[in-house]
């Protein structure tokens, strides 16, 4: 399966990468790091360089507790990191991480290439402009809002709950005239550790949708709390968990490191394939 929007080719064929870009004061691992916009492209540009095929910019942390940011400041924030990046790097297409469609659509106009919606494409506005556009696009998962989102999350049964969130938005979605979906169970967005670990365990079921699955695990507090109380190097428990979300299906790993992640990717898919020499190069560009 594969995605194309203009000039740029996603092939689902291999494991995409795509590395995470924040320019916030605030972003739970690197909040601050990139803030500034000349050091958010060198650092997207660093990304591409160790593999990366996609770079997703976003200018709002969503970190549980974190506060809405205005579109003005967001603007401010991710259009300079854009128009760099178009420039500096026009074979790799730039995805935009945000819920607010007029941070989306200044982002396209500046030649952002994807959406990447952590609420799922629930404004009528940003599902109208996927489809006018023809992008892909994110539709992630997410329980409440991030300021709220991790006050004891409850479910009876977190993936069916995920599954018939998907139903719903791929019927609505499609109706609307979005083609190009991405399915993501949003890992750490309104779950308790064991409610990321059920999904990532029954990731089968949300690939059995037919649409490519993203998930987007790097540095989280799930992987902490599953290897003991004092680590505070999540690195290699991400690996693992995107090895085996690879393994399960998942076409799409965003990571902040991405001399790990396309390492983990190739992998990950010379063993699914049964070969080696699976060309990272390949195109996601022209
Ligand atoms: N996770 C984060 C942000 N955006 N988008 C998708 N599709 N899936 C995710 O799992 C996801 C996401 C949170 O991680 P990060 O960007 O590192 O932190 P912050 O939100 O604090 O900037």
């Amino acid at each position: 399966m594969e995605y194309r929007h203009q000039r740029f080719r996603l092939s689902f064929g291999r494991t995409q990468v795509m590395g995470i870009v924040n320019v916030t004061p605030d972003s739970f691992s690197d909040g601050g790091k990139f803030h500034d916009p000349a050091a958010a492209a060198t650092h997207a540009m660093a990304l591409v360089e160790q593999g990366a095929d996609i770079i997703d910019i976003g200018g709002e942390s969503s970190r549980p507790g974190a506060e809405p940011t205005t579109v003005e400041e967001e603007l401010a924030r991710v259009i300079p990191v854009i128009r760099a990046l178009v420039k500096a790097i026009p074979d790799t297409p730039i995805s935009i991480d945000t819920y607010k469609p007029l941070v989306a659509q200044a982002a396209m106009a500046e030649g952002a290439a994807m959406i990447n919606d952590i609420s799922g494409l629930r404004d009528p506005a940003m599902a109208a402009l996927a489809a006018k556009s023809g992008a892909p696009a994110v539709v992630m998962h997410m329980k409440g809002t991030p300021k709220s989102m991790q006050n004891r999350p409850a479910y009876s049964d977190v993936v069916a709950e995920v599954k018939s969130f998907f139903k719903e938005r791929i019927r609505t979605l499609t109706r609307m005239g979005v083609e190009k979906i991405i399915l993501d169970p949003g890992i750490g967005f309104g779950k308790t550790a064991n409610h990321n670990l059920q999904l990532l365990n029954r990731l089968e079921e949300i690939v059995a949708f037919g649409y490519p699955v993203l998930v987007g695990l790097s540095r989280k507090s799930f992987i902490g709390k599953a290897l003991g109380e004092n680590i505070t190097d999540r690195e290699t428990g991400g690996v693992v968990a995107n090895a085996i979300a690879i393994a399960k299906g998942a076409r799409i790993i965003r990571v902040h490191d991405a001399v790990l992640g396309t390492q983990t990717a190739l992998m990950a898919d010379c063993i699914r394939l049964g070969k080696k020499q699976v060309d990272r190069r390949g195109p996601t560009g022209p």
